[in-house]
């Protein structure tokens, strides 16, 4: 898919969403030129406590700003709703976290309850081998499900993959219908480092069999949004108190609500699952490889352990995905400056190759 779009500020985005804006596009059928899109999405804009049994911080709040950017972005999406899972924080309060900073965008958007728990590894059973799937089925999930039945679907995968593979799993004939799972997820096999810091791949470690049962169980097209370009940009605090003092209610509770986490984390916040609306809007931005994956599934975990690694690459055998990386048009300007602006599709092609990168010239342009 390519996209005509102009691109958006970061820093803008909720000033330029107005209630009448989203009520137009929300109004209008689907006229097949929007993509029709979910997202599933731990969404802890705002939480400061509580994540994983009270030991860390501020939640992270990446999500809020993906789905902003599609928002913005109406006249390239028809988003059809937010499914809640568990990842960042358990997943009541982020039900609650995305009930209230939709209200506060003034977005009309269904927010659905989605996995409280990952997949035990193996599958919890009785002592008779009675499976227990009844909590698996969840009103997310056949939200999903229903929403599939009505038409072609892309889902941006920016939480823990459980309520997809119980889509997968329960729902085959509808999973048909899904398009394309853009994901934010994978690296390249180094550990992931964020300031010094050994950091978790989140959405695939806390749940590690939830994308191995998806990625067994069906043959949908998946995009890995890696580590190494979700990583590259960041949004200062600064930026952020701009944000919050700004004109527009709704970006002034953003700003406000982003700041906790973005003071706690050495550069910034980094809107790492952002990247996913991205790759559909701006595809020059990343580079592209076809590659296969290999998967160690050990306990769920929100730990930087090796005993869960989702590796992509592209002589990795196995059922092919697509992943994006740094691209030759640098996506460091994602949020490096005051403008905030994304890298331009005009933006004239430097000559020698970004980074080295294991896809070496198997890479190309994510558009096509
Ligand atoms: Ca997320």
């Amino acid at each position: 898919m390519v996209a005509e779009n102009t691109p958006m500020p970061l820093s803008g985005l909720y000033q330029d969403i107005s209630p009448s804006d989203y009520r137009e596009a929300d109004d209008r059928t689907s006229d097949g030129e929007r993509t029709r899109v979910i997202f599933s999405t731990d969404f802890g804009l705002g939480l400061i406590n509580g994540r994983f049994g009270g030991e860390a911080g501020p939640a992270p709040v990446d999500d809020a700003y993906a789905v902003a950017l599609a928002a913005a972005n109406s006249d390239r999406f028809d988003v059809r709703g937010l499914v809640i899972t568990f990842g960042n924080d358990v997943m009541l309060p982020q039900l609650r976290a995305a009930e209230r900073g939709l209200h506060e965008l003034e977005l009309g958007f269904p927010v659905v309850p989605g996995a409280q728990v990952p997949f035990s590894n193996p599958p919890v059973q009785f002592f008779d081998g009675r499976q227990l799937p009844d909590w698996c089925v969840n009103d997310g999930v056949r939200f999903m499900a229903d929403e599939l039945r009505e038409g072609p679907l892309t889902v941006f995968a920016i939480g823990p993959f459980t309520d997809l593979a119980c889509l997968v799993q329960n729902f085959p004939i509808e999973a048909r219908n899904l398009e394309k799972i853009v994901a934010l997820a994978g690296g390249h096999g180094e550990p992931l480092i964020l300031g010094g810091t050994p950091v978790p791949d989140l959405n695939f470690t806390v749940d590690p069999l939830a994308l191995k049962i998806l990625l067994a169980h069906s043959d949908i097209s998946f995009v890995a949004m890696m580590f190494e370009v979700s990583s590259t940009a960041a949004i200062s605090a600064p930026q952020l108190h701009g944000l919050a003092s700004g004109p527009s209610p709704g970006g002034r509770y953003v700003g406000e609500a982003s700041l906790p986490n973005a003071t706690e984390t050495p550069g910034g916040m980094i809107p790492f699952d952002a990247h996913t609306v991205n790759y559909l809007l701006n595809p020059d931005a990343y580079k592209c490889f076809d590659g296969g994956f290999t998967l160690e599934v050990g306990q769920p975990s929100p730990d930087p352990t090796p005993q869960n690694q989702f590796v992509v690459g592209p002589s990795l055998g196995g059922r092919a995905i697509v992943a994006a990386t740094p691209g030759r048009v640098s996506i460091s300007r994602l949020c490096s400056s005051n403008e905030c602006s994304l890298p331009s599709r005009k933006a004239p092609p430097r000559t020698t190759r970004s980074r080295a990168s294991p896809a070496g010239d198997r890479l190309r342009p994510c558009a096509q």
